[in-house]
């Protein structure tokens, strides 16, 4: 898209006419905020093999450098999510004043307990004493790192679980993960949330501690109120509604945030919105439901043949198209369908707002912020990779390691 102008008069009137207000939709679309990974500009891939990138970050500044990238192209994704210790550095004050520098805050960060051979048999699940202090050690620093960097959450995923049947007692485990957890929450300061992660399997095949949202719920609860769940949509069975989900942590006041990314068999960590944008939909609209507050938003995906910077850049674009769309549904017409129980009038609802073209509307908005209108066709055409490729070098025919 060269201009959005022309584009957005005509879908200006158009939304008039439906009677939608505008400038509220503006403000609420120039206020959104998304999270990007660190992770997710490093080198990463899939169990097979890790193809380097040219101009790949690194280390964390650099990381920090690509995703400042990303939100002056959308003006909308300010924080980046770190991980412990992928984004370790000896001076954690330059690397917050180093984000600062870039218009950027530090977001959730993110304990690894899940990389060292320790771990093996758990984390805070292990039946060893030794690993479970270890890995409580390691959440602590993390409490400590996000205070210091002015992070606000711990981002938890465990790997935990078990192989085989009667490996470990189900119940132990769960009550060893709730030991330690309790632990760390204590000394969270108030001004930090703990989320936490469930998933359905990988790299345990049998058993996965906290594998199914419930689960996670029933964690959180014992906790306290700053305990809360994190969605990550790689992380469900196959035909699992996400949305309905999505709607009962909500109303719990249980939903802590997101990882977003797509899939189409597995935790396939694709670029969000590219698998099953409606999907994607559905639940931006029970989140902008009113009433409802936005939680955390942050991307987890794992780029391994994607032009990393361009797939985050796109992501955070399709989560914005998703976030309009939603705006736009007719709340009034679908709270009257569904009141005189009328299906099919209440499925029309939906579709009506999926199937406008919001494009020019965030283009129109982004602009305004200062951003770029087409933020992918930005990056093309400017000289941002061609300027990281030359300082940071070409790829290397040797394959690099996971998560760096
Ligand atoms: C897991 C999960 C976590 C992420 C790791 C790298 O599948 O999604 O959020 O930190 O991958
Ligand atoms: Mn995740
Ligand atoms: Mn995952």
């Amino acid at each position: 898209m060269t201009s959005a102008k022309p584009e957005y008069g005509q879908l200006a009137e158009r939304l008039s006419e439906m009677g939608r207000d505008l400038e509220a939709i503006g403000q609420a679309l120039s206020s959104f905020e998304v999270e990007t990974p660190s992770w997710g500009y490093g080198d990463s891939g899939t169990r097979f093999a890790t193809f380097q990138q040219s101009g790949r970050p690194r280390d964390v500044f650099e990381r920090l450098e690509d995703a400042a990238e990303v939100h002056r192209l959308t003006g909308t994704a300010p924080a980046v999510a770190l991980h412990f210790p992928w984004d370790h550095v000896e001076d954690l004050g330059a690397l917050r004043s180093r984000a600062a520098s870039l218009g950027l805050r530090i977001g959730a960060v993110n304990p690894n307990l899940f990389q060292d051979p320790d771990y093996k048999l758990g984390s805070v699940t292990n039946p060893d004493d030794r690993v479970r202090e270890k890995a409580v050690e390691h959440l602590l620093d993390c409490v400590r790192i996000a205070t210091e960097l002015g992070s606000t959450a711990q981002s938890l995923w465990f790997a935990d679980g078990t192989n085989y049947a009667g490996q470990d007692d189900l119940i132990a485990r769960r009550h060893r993960m709730l030991d330690c957890l309790a632990r760390v929450y204590e000394a969270m300061p108030v001004g930090q949330e703990m989320l936490i992660e469930y998933k359905l399997f990988e790299p345990a095949f049998y058993a996965t501690d906290l594998a199914d949202w419930g689960s996670a719920l029933l964690v959180c609860q014992k906790l306290g109120d700053r305990a809360k769940v994190l969605v990550d949509l790689g992380h469900h069975a196959q035909g699992v509604n996400i949305e309905q989900i999505v709607a009962v942590l909500v109303d719990e006041r249980r939903l802590g945030g997101f990882h977003f990314n797509s899939r189409k068999y597995a935790d396939d960590d694709l670029i969000v919105g590219s698998v099953n944008p409606f999907e994607l939909f559905l639940i931006f609209v029970e989140l902008t439901a009113p009433g409802r507050a936005m939680p955390r938003l942050t991307i987890d995906q794992s780029h391994n043949i994607e032009a990393k910077v361009e797939a985050m850049t796109l992501s955070v674009v399709n989560l914005q198209e998703a976030y309009a769309k939603a705006l736009l549904v007719d709340r009034d017409g679908l709270a009257q369908a569904q009141h005189a129980g009328d299906v099919l009038g209440a499925h029309a609802r939906l579709l009506d707002a999926y199937r406008i073209d919001v494009r020019p509307l965030c283009a129109k908005v982004r602009g305004e912020a200062g951003a770029a209108e087409d933020p992918v066709h930005a990056l093309r055409k400017g000289d941002y990779m061609r300027r990281i490729i030359a300082e940071r070098g070409a790829s290397e025919a040797v394959a690099g390691g996971w998560g760096r």
